[in-house]
């Protein structure tokens, strides 16, 4: 079954909004299968987000993921990857639809509460990066 990860990001935690997003994740036909809450340190926030390393916003965005602790998760379901996309809507919340978690909760472009897979591909390195096998659950 697909899985793919989502993160809480620092500006929904600190505003008491991770129980409530992942919530909204288990009651779409998504099920969760690992959890954690970790303060991740610049060399995993630079690994996580190397794809965007030459982009103007890369410092600031490894500060903001790095400020405070976040939650991370991985949800398994059919077509996980593109529906939990969908859930969350545009990565910008001015451009979001209602409705998603991302118009509902985003502050802005780089404040916008939660991360999500884009691919597959990218979902099984992403959840590596965060879990050990033994951390993702089968019942
Ligand atoms: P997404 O896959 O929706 O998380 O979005 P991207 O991979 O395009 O961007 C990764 C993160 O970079 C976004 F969550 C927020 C941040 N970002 C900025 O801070 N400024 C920008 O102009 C674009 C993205």
């Amino acid at each position: 079954m697909e899985r793919s990860l989502v993160l809480i990001k620092p500006d929904a935690i600190k505003r008491g909004l991770a129980t409530t997003i992942l919530s909204r994740l288990e009651t779409h036909r998504l099920k969760l299968v690992g959890l954690k809450m970790l303060h991740v340190d610049k060399a995993m926030a630079e690994l996580h987000y190397a794809v965007h390393k030459e982009k103007p916003f890369f410092d600031d965005l490894i500060d903001f993921i790095t400020s405070s602790p976040i939650v991370a998760a991985v949800f398994e379901g059919e077509g996980a990857v593109e529906n939990i996309r969908k859930l969350m809507g545009n990565t910008n919340p001015a451009k979001a639809d209602v409705g998603t978690v991302r118009w509902d909760f985003g502050i802005d472009i780089q404040q916008n509460a939660t991360h999500s897979s884009d691919s597959l591909e990218t979902a099984k390195k992403e959840i590596k990066l965060f879990f050990k096998d033994s951390e993702i659950f089968d019942y």
